[in-house]
């Protein structure tokens, strides 16, 4: 197993399964910039293998970290010596990757017998392709799929549009899973891409929307991650590109924009989960998508998916200082959180990136802004830390209902404001 682990690591050979028996997730309340000072310099230290779930970043926004079975002696150890306040929120992280693979097992077993793709579970890259189709042919009428370039491994990058006509309308933008592991973001991409097109011609909202602009929707933007979550590492955020000069795989696809590119808030690290890559733009992935826009010309919103902390955020993130359209968008950005609440009383914050989580160069929404595009807001969905990444089947729905209220009141205020 060891040797397969590393193997596999290094090479990206998917011989098994990465376990995670015993690793255990903590919440860490630093009260004072002086033990947010010593979480930073924790992160640095590679040996330790900690994997920040959430940064440390201020005291009123505690850290997640995961922490394998081998160091957790050794990590409570020093944090408890070091006067730190934390609580466990996973105890053992493989008993919620064992059942969440057995909710997996489970409806797909069911589904078999019915052969329609189950909202409320997740799925494999190939059976969530499957459901694209079978989509742009049930609604071939204002569904099309279009393939924008192919990932590093060569798997299409597949966009859902949907158009009741006219050349090259207005549009908006929605990405889900630029980081693998968020697995709820590409799960309600998915339910969202259904509720447009079944609400076509019945929800007022979604059909004047729909009459004004094209949405273009890409529901799995790394799907080299997405399919390494599934048969080798559940924790994969990066991509799988190879590193000149390393034998660790990947960039972090969030840091590798064009904007404030290598800044504070990325690693030059190869092996760090946050590693910015060689240049801006080197992922295929972020350039199928830029180049996607930049031909587009007429892109009016764009936004994206990543979970967890239920976080409504908006640029800047490599700069701390406010957008020149900060007061629209802080208005509308508050505007989406109450609709988000308004179902579930899910409570979402609302900021800048850098003044909610911490300052991070290289994200998406900066270079879109930046471009040109004026409302560009990036979603942290559910849950706040119980679950984390491995947030149950049964909050997909939930979630994916919630997050198209948001996207709703943001894209009804970008037909209305042309
Ligand atoms: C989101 C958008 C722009 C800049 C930063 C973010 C936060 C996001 C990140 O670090 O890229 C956090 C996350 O969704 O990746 C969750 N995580 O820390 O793994
Ligand atoms: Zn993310």
């Amino acid at each position: 197993m060891k040797l397969g682990l590393t193997f596999s690591a290094l090479f990206g050979v998917s011989l098994c399964l990465e376990s995670f028996v015993g690793h255990q997730v903590l919440r860490i309340k630093p009260k004072n910039e002086e033990e947010i000072k010593k979480l930073q310099h924790l992160e640095t230290m590679g040996h330790l293998e900690l994997d920040f779930w959430r940064n440390p970043t201020a005291p009123s926004f505690p850290a997640d970290v995961r922490i394998p079975a081998k160091r957790v002696q050794l990590v409570k150890a020093f944090l408890e010596s070091h006067g730190f306040e934390y609580s466990v929120l996973i105890n053992d992280l493989q008993v919620v990757l064992d059942k969440e693979k057995q909710d997996m097992a489970h409806s797909q077993q069911k589904d078999r017998s019915t052969a329609t793709f189950n909202y409320g579970t997740y799925h494999t890259l190939d059976s969530i392709y499957a459901e694209l189709d079978h989509l742009a042919s049930a609604y071939n009428d204002i569904v099309r799929k279009l393939q924008i370039g192919q990932s590093y491994e060569k798997r299409p990058l597949f966009v859902l549009k949907f158009s009741t006509g006219g050349r090259n309308r207005p549009a908006i933008w929605l990405d889900a899973g630029i980081h693998s592991r968020e697995w709820v973001t590409q799960a309600s991409a998915m339910w969202i891409a259904k509720q447009i097109a079944s609400d076509y011609g019945k929800d007022p909202s979604t059909t004047s929307l729909l009459n004004k602009m094209d949405i273009f929707l890409l529901p799995v933007a790394n799907p080299d991650g997405y399919v390494f979550t599934h048969t080798t590492n559940r924790m994969w955020r990066k991509t799988r590109s190879r590193n000149k000069g390393s034998l660790c795989v990947g960039v972090d696809p969030n840091r590798n924009w064009d904007a404030g590119f290598g800044g504070p808030g990325a690693s030059n690290n190869p092996c760090s989960d946050s590693y910015h890559g060689p240049s801006a733009n080197s992922e295929v992935e972020v350039k199928s998508i830029v180049d996607f826009i930049r031909n587009h010309g007429n892109i009016r919103a764009f936004l994206t998916l990543h979970s967890y902390s239920q976080l409504l955020m908006y640029p800047y993130g490599y700069k701390c200082t406010q957008p020149a359209d900060y007061a629209e968008l802080d208005d509308l950005g508050r505007a989406a959180a109450y609709s988000i609440r308004s179902i579930y009383d899910t409570i979402f914050r609302v900021g800048s990136i850098c003044k909610t989580i911490y300052q991070a160069s290289g994200g998406s929404i900066d270079w879109s802004y930046d471009y040109g595009i004026k409302y560009s807001f990036a979603f942290e969905l559910r849950d706040t830390g119980r679950f984390g990444f491995l947030l149950p089947a049964n909050q997909i729905i939930p979630t994916a209902e919630e997050t198209w209220l948001g996207l709703k009141t943001i894209m009804e205020h970008v037909r209305d404001n042309p």
